[in-house]
């Protein structure tokens, strides 16, 4: 599982979206949230999805090829509360054209960062997946950064927040530092992709 790792390229407009029918893993959420480090941990490397410290640098989609059967997509992210209008607007088109262009989408992680709530663009892009019919799965990220009981509060609120979310089934905590959550995330993949 995961030999054959190949960046395939990054795509700035629909006409350079992929075409190749693969299966697709997508990977959305805020920028900085932790999608590319997220993509690194599960392949084991270091850097192979650019990580960054600066928010909002991947504006492309970027897509990796699995052992020639599966893609994982790095979606753009979007911004902060300050971000503009305008740039919001840029990053919805970008992503509702992805959703709406690709049908090849085989599962969503949505990633959200477990210190804080969900924010606007949190729902917005939960609203999206699911008008889209998308099978999603939430990812509770940097779970490194809370103690157990924060950890507890941040569990309860996602679920008061999309009450359509069950634990280990379409919710799961992860952190890139500690690898937790990485077991069960290659669990899932290996069960799509692998069927073991
Ligand atoms: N503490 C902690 N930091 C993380 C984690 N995942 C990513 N980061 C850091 O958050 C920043 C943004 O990560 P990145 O993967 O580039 O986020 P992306 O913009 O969503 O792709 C980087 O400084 C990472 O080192 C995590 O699980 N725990
Ligand atoms: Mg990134």
């Amino acid at each position: 599982m995961f030999n054959k790792l190949e960046f395939i390229r990054s795509a700035h407009a629909i006409d350079q979206f992929d075409k190749s029918g693969l299966p697709e893993v997508l990977f959305c959420g805020r920028s900085n949230v932790g999608k590319s480090s997220l993509i690194n941990t599960l392949l084991n490397r270091k850097n192979f999805a650019k990580t960054s410290s600066t928010p909002g640098k991947t504006r492309s989609v970027n897509y990796f090829l699995i052992d020639e059967k599966f893609k994982l997509v790095d979606l753009p992210g979007y911004g902060y509360a300050k971000t503009s209008f305008a740039e919001r607007e840029k990053w919805a088109k970008l992503v509702k054209d992805y959703l709406s262009n690709s049908d090849s989408i085989e599962l969503a992680f949505h990633l959200i960062d477990s210190r804080h709530k969900p924010t606007e663009l949190d729902d917005k892009l939960n609203l999206l997946l699911k008008s889209s019919s998308i099978t999603y799965i939430v990812i509770l990220n940097k779970v490194d950064k809370l103690n157990q009981s924060q950890l507890a509060t941040a569990k309860k609120r996602i679920i008061e927040h999309y009450p359509e979310l069950n634990f280990g089934d379409n919710l799961y905590i992860f952190s890139s530092v500690t690898k937790k959550g990485r077991k069960e995330l290659m669990s899932l993949l290996n069960k799509l992709f692998y069927n073991s």
